[in-house]
């Protein structure tokens, strides 16, 4: 059977196109008779198959051209598979640790095949639900964000290089005005699409579409979104998008993926980490209250701010002499200047992760995607009042990020109002 026009692949038919794919083939040994397939898709845009042998495995992810938790009535273009191809590829280059394997990618259908990150690896989100401690996720994580980062910005890169990447990822377009509209403009207005804890929070709702601070905060982070082309970005940087077991942390899902602001991906990873603990005594029980994993998540945010800053301004100093477009070493070229040029960079750089960090965290209450941290409370009073602390930190934090001068700061803030 040949695949020469785009179809959508069944648990059936994706073995026919595995025959026919030698990349694909190769991975599971060339062995059918006892192949094991099952979708597993449990994000919001696409299909998700994994299939295993007993020679091997292989997982295969195919866009349709609609966004699945909505369906048919929301069309999105599946050359999203082809930008998160590109830059699982990119991004595992340069940091192969934590980014799995791409073995095949064809974009007629809109299909990549990958690593199977098998048997104890779970989402990130769900290991947070349930409780788990995973003590080498900050440094995990601030070695993915500070090397996907920093290589693919003009502190590293020369303007020809950098352009030229922007300009193919400015193609992943519709992506980016996903975000545009259901993180930066729907929950700030009446949309068919936003939802919430109702009646509970139908007050709160409307208080975010009132607030004037806020919708000028917002639209500042809009802008800096659709604007400035920093770094090559995951673009969807959440907990779901995280892979891990005590050993292995592994980032998945970059079909958002285009040149923007490096806080998008730091805020979007942090934002959720906060979610993630204002859902915690949603999940205490009798035998568990859940105070001591509030602290580690806390510990765990402090982290992965300060490992992430420590790796970043390492690589910095390493390249400095390379030819990064942004700070020439022949005019930033004594010690003095330069140590003002990062603190002041990261100085920055925190706030913009502390903006969308934010927006993110409101987004996920007032829009249209919820998370699975407070949706899985099932007393609906109780997950109503977490979500209202997570919603009145996010607003707080929006508005006030230029305050905080470290993230010691935010991790006290975050203390006060819900420990
Ligand atoms: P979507 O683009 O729809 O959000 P994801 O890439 O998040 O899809 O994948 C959906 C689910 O499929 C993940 O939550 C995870 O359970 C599973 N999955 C995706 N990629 C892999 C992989 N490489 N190995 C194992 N499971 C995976
Ligand atoms: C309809 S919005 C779906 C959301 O899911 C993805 O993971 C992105 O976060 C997107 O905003
Ligand atoms: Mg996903």
């Amino acid at each position: 059977m040949a695949f020469t026009e785009f179809r959508p692949l069944n648990e059936k038919s994706l073995i026919e196109y595995i025959k026919a794919t030698p990349s694909l083939s190769s991975t599971i040994g060339d062995k059918y008779e006892d192949l094991v397939i099952k979708e597993v898709g449990d994000g919001n845009l696409n299909f998700v198959f994994i299939v295993v042998g007993t020679s091997g495995s292989v997982v295969v992810k195919q866009a349709l051209p609609y966004i699945r938790c909505i369906g048919e009535s929301w069309p999105m273009t599946k050359e999203r598979a082809y930008f998160e191809a590109t830059a699982l590829r990119v991004h595992g280059k340069l940091c192969p640790d934590h980014v799995p394997e791409v073995y095949h990618f064809d974009r007629t259908m809109a299909l990549i095949g990958m690593r199977y990150l098998a048997h104890p690896h779970i989402i990130l989100r769900k290991g947070l639900i349930a409780g788990v401690e995973y003590p080498l996720l900050s440094e995990h994580m601030s070695d993915y964000m500070s090397r996907t980062l920093f290589f693919t910005s003009l502190l590293y890169n020369n303007t020809t290089e950098h352009k030229r990447a922007v300009t193919e990822f400015c193609g992943n377009v519709e992506l980016c005005r996903l975000t545009e509209q259901v993180v930066f403009s729907d929950p700030y207005r009446i949309s068919q699409y936003n939802r919430w804890t109702s009646p509970y929070l139908d007050d709160d709702a409307k208080a975010v579409r009132e607030d004037s601070a806020l919708k000028l905060e917002v639209a500042d982070l809009k802008s800096m979104f659709c604007e400035r082309a920093q770094a090559l970005i995951h673009g969807d940087l959440h907990t779901g998008s995280i892979m891990v077991t005590q050993d292995s942390t592994q980032v998945i899902d970059p079909e958002f993926a285009f040149y923007g602001p490096m806080g998008f991906d730091i805020g979007a990873f942090l934002g959720n980490l906060i979610l993630a603990f204002f859902a915690q005594d949603g999940h205490a029980e009798q035998k568990n209250d859940r105070k001591a994993y509030k602290e580690w998540i806390l510990r765990t945010i402090e982290q992965i701010w300060n490992l992430f800053n420590k790796k970043f301004i390492a690589l910095w100093n390493q390249h400095k002499d390379g030819p990064g477009e942004a700070y020439l070493r022949d005019i930033y070229n004594n010690a003095e200047v330069l140590q003002i040029v990062q603190e002041n960079y990261m100085r920055n750089l925190l706030h913009d992760s502390l903006g969308f960090g934010a927006a993110k965290m409101i987004r996920r209450i007032v829009g249209v995607a919820h998370v699975e941290d407070f949706e899985s409370i099932k007393d609906v009073e109780t997950r109503a009042n977490c979500e209202r602390r997570a919603l009145d930190f996010g607003k707080m934090l929006l508005k006030e990020r230029r305050k905080f001068k470290s993230i010691g700061e935010v991790v006290s803030a975050i203390q006060q109002v819900g420990s």
